[in-house]
């Protein structure tokens, strides 16, 4: 077991195939593994309250360095004793560093060995993300996980632009764990895009390395998504089994599954709540476009399978589809719930499936249905 962090644990609790179940002990509870964490950019999953997203069975959710820095700033969350305390969210918390969205939100960044330099993109002041500024900062928020600065390039870099991402990102890597408070779990983010050797080798490196957990980063980053979990398959079951396996930013239902099944334990993405504000029900039979005529006189709810608030209470197709055309915003909150409640509850089944040896069929079943891919 790699525990080197007081108060962080990940114990495997039962495996099939590549498959596995775990327990992940932080400072601020247990979560069971595979998990989905929504995203919480700004402080808040976008129209939930943090009760309303601990009912989709989510106990840990992910912040963005990047966006709670320039606003409100790490010095009013500290203020009040971090991130938990600010929003009033009890379980487990991850953020991101930063690099990811300072890279693809920011106006005319630059990066060099240093850190990333960009501008604000609120106010266009001029901001230096380093490791350690990184570190400092989600030190500040005080998340139960942190993660390293890293360099995630886009899936059309070349192979010496992937090679010197995973070079600097390596030498990042020292620089946070040298930078991160003792009582914070640190990830380590490996690159690489799609060449299986050159993910094996970084992870190598990575994993040598005293973080509490590895990460997948640079995925769904515009390659073939076949081409992804063709080397998902490939990497995910050879990092090393005694620490948490976190695929950043994927995906659908579908990915989940696959991901899944080649021994990811972690995810994130903002494809459930995103999508629920433009107007998509996600279910296990498909996609719903809610705005559709074809919904204009249907009295069913999303999914009759569904245990989520919206359905149980019976909200009509045809209910949330004139809401969604009138403008009405509790529609959006209707929908995020949803969404939220069918990714808790694949994570909940794909658990329940490990446990009892039946994933292939599990995935079979979600799989054969045309799940809600974007
Ligand atoms: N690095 C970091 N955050 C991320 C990614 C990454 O590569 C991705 C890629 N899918 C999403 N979020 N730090
Ligand atoms: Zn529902």
């Amino acid at each position: 077991m790699a525990i080197s962090t007081f108060g962080f644990e990940f114990r495997q609790t039962a495996q099939d195939g590549a498959a596995r179940t775990g327990v992940l002990t932080t400072p601020h509870g247990e979560v069971e593994t595979p998990t989905f964490m929504p995203v919480g950019t700004q402080g808040s999953v976008k129209t939930l309250t943090p009760e309303e997203v601990a009912a989709t069975g989510a106990r840990i959710v992910l912040g963005n360095t990047y966006h709670l820095w320039l606003r409100p700033g790490p010095e009013v969350i500290d203020k009040i004793g971090g991130l938990h305390k600010f929003t009033c969210w009890p379980h487990a918390m991850l953020t991101d560093s930063g690099g990811f969205q300072a890279f693809s939100l920011a106006d005319r960044r630059t990066v060099s060995e240093e850190g990333f330099v960009f501008r604000s993109h609120l106010d266009g002041s001029r901001r230096v993300l380093t490791p350690e500024v990184a570190m400092q900062v989600q030190g500040a928020l005080g998340a139960d996980i942190a993660m390293q600065l890293d360099i995630c390039p886009p899936g059309t870099a070349s192979p010496r632009e992937m090679d010197e991402a995973c070079a600097v990102t390596t030498r990042w890597a020292r620089r946070c764990l040298s930078a991160k408070r003792p009582d914070q779990a640190l990830f380590g983010i490996v690159q690489g895009g799609t060449d299986v050797r050159r993910r094996l080798a970084h992870a190598d490196e990575l994993a040598a390395m005293s973080f509490d957990g590895l990460a997948l980063g640079g995925f769904s980053v515009g390659e073939p998504i076949e081409k992804m979990h063709e080397v998902l398959a490939e990497v995910a079951p050879r990092l090393d089994a005694s620490r948490p396996r976190y695929l950043m930013g994927v995906g659908t239902p579908t990915d989940l599954v696959r991901a899944i099944g080649a021994g990811v334990d972690m995810f994130d993405c903002v494809l459930p709540t995103r999508n629920a504000r433009n107007g998509q029900a996600l279910t296990k039979q498909g996609r719903i476009v809610i705005k559709q005529a074809r919904y204009k006189e249907d009295f069913s709810p999303l999914d009759p399978g569904c245990e989520c608030p919206t359905c149980t209470q019976g909200y009509s197709r045809a209910y949330l589809r004139h809401l969604f055309m009138a403008g009405e915003v509790v529609v959006l909150r209707m929908l995020t719930e949803h969404n939220l409640h069918l990714y808790g509850r694949l994570v909940r089944e794909a658990r329940a499936a490990i446990a009892a040896g039946r994933y292939a069929a599990f995935a079979r079943s979600w799989l054969t249905k045309d799940v809600a891919d974007s």
